[in-house]
């Protein structure tokens, strides 16, 4: 009878096997591996947490205006903003010279920051190139400035620890062979093969220049055209890697056969980490497929490169930044925060006092977020739990009013255990937090009530619990007895 069941019980299996193999669709240029990287380039991007990311290029000479006129558009596209010509715009380089830029002093502020990584734009969609490339005349080298802007990042951040990984358009509104659209004639097709030779020779240029970046950030990447090219990306990847080992490489580099971007056809990711978080997070682990993801914010609404007005739209404070950055690694993705220099290359006043104040916030309580991922914990109303190792940070944004801050524990999936509290510690004054029994609901679930001290509750910014959870037998905490309804 049991030999019966077990050849049932593997019969199933094998039918099952079959019908998953069978509705997964063969892929030549799809994810090539399934599941995280777990290399130790990979598991240092995985910990940085926070990162700084830089638009800077010629769109910050106009910084959105133009005789007397304002784009409320992303300043950076001001080339297609209709208040300058192209020809104007793309004569901008020849003012290019910002006297104040100083790469030391930005790589100063991002560490101060708390930033672990830097993603900088190396081109953007208009082409301009901040590194003397080779392979054309618009790049810096001449620009009245002419010295190399990227190295200077490069080896600027490197010198303070942050790592640097160089963002890349595709979109190249400089380059004549640069299309949108699929070429059709035969004359369209070979110029959009100068165009990819290009790309490939600005790509290799580019790591060959700067060995100490870590990755590529790819973007502009949705075009037909480039989409169709799906082979040719997929093995200009290969290349990219086997000539810089250890390259990170982001969704938003290539498509799979089908046209299909950042997941494949099997909905499986593809390259190393989620890029689709765009100034917007996820709300759950469950939406993120188990990926490595980050997330880009900019501080207005949607201002990426500098624009002179920032009274168009929000601006997010401190708090509003290290709330998503908290969110960020509560759900195991990183949180990129970008800048804008001006044309001359100073960052201007307000993104030097909201990088002050994330800095100063961090430095505190910067151990909730740093090396952290996902909690034991389910998300509750007082704000996100974080978890290294043992410790669990509780990263509280809404004090409650009772100074009682009400803790979920979770339930332990062995039998006759319970989580508790073990201990318990405020972190930015080290003490030791009084935690008291919370009581149980009517599902099972416990709660304990960690007493917010006067000096606590009155910082007017979130803070943060170290707590250790333990599992003891029920009987060690007693019975919590039901109320009969
Ligand atoms: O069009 C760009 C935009 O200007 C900016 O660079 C952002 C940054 O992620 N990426 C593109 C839009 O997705």
């Amino acid at each position: 009878m049991k030999k019966i069941i077990l050849l049932i019980i593997l019969m199933c299996g094998i039918m099952s096997f079959q019908s998953y193999a069978k509705e997964r669709v063969p892929l030549t240029h799809g994810a090539h591996r399934i599941g995280k990287r777990t290399d130790a380039e990979m598991q240092r991007w995985r910990e940085y947490g926070l990162g700084q990311f830089i638009h800077w290029g010629v769109y910050a000479i106009p910084g959105g205006q133009w005789n007397g006129k304002t784009s409320t558009y992303a300043a950076e596209w001001f080339r297609t903003s209709g208040l300058i010509t192209k020809d104007e715009y793309d004569n901008l380089y020849k003012q290019f010279n910002p006297t104040a830029f100083d790469a030391k002093q930005w790589a100063k502020q991002a560490k101060q920051m708390g930033a672990k990584y830097v993603i900088f734009t190396t081109k953007h969609h208009d082409g301009f190139c901040m590194w003397p490339s080779k392979y054309t005349d618009y790049t810096i080298a001449n620009t009245p400035y002419k010295k190399d802007i990227v190295k200077e990042i490069v080896d600027a951040y490197d010198a303070e620890g942050i790592d640097v990984y160089l963002y890349f358009s595709i979109i190249d509104w400089n380059h004549k062979g640069y299309s949108s659209k699929v070429p059709e004639t035969e004359s369209e097709k070979a110029l959009y093969e100068t165009f990819k030779d290009f790309t490939r020779n600005q790509l290799l240029e580019l790591l060959a220049n700067y060995p100490a970046a870590k990755g590529l950030w790819f973007d502009g990447s949705w075009d037909s055209a480039w989409i169709k090219e799906a082979a040719w990306v997929d093995s200009l990847g290969d290349e990219l890697r086997k000539a810089h080992p250890g390259l990170i490489i982001g969704s938003r580099f290539r498509a799979d056969e089908n046209g299909k971007r950042h997941v494949d056809t099997n909905g499986d990711l593809i390259d190393d980490y989620d890029q689709r978080f765009e100034r917007n997070l996820p709300n759950t682990l469950a939406e993120l497929g188990g990926n490595d993801w980050d997330c880009v914010m900019t501080i207005p609404e949607n201002q990426w490169g500098y624009h002179r007005d920032w009274s168009l739209t929000y601006i997010k404070t401190p708090y509003d930044l290290i709330e998503m950055a908290v969110k960020a690694n509560s759900l195991d993705g990183n949180f990129v925060i970008n800048f804008g220099p001006d044309g001359n290359g100073a960052i201007r006043s307000e993104e030097t006092r909201i990088a002050k104040g994330i800095g100063d916030w961090m430095a505190v309580n910067g151990a909730a977020v740093y090396g952290t991922y996902h909690s034991v914990l389910e998300k509750q109303d007082w704000g996100y739990s974080t978890q290294k190792d043992d410790i669990t940070y509780l990263t509280v944004f809404n004090k409650p009013m009772n100074n009682i801050l009400k803790v979920k524990v979770p339930k332990s999936k062995e039998k006759d255990m319970i989580y508790v509290i073990e201990k318990a510690k405020f972190v930015s004054t080290k003490k030791a937090a009084v935690v008291k029994d919370g009581g149980q609901d009517k599902t099972g679930s416990i709660y304990y009530n960690i007493t917010i001290p006067a000096e606590i509750q009155r910082l007017n910014e979130p803070f943060v619990i170290e707590i250790k959870l333990k599992q003891v037998n029920k009987g060690e905490k007693g019975a919590y007895q039901q109320a009969l309804t």
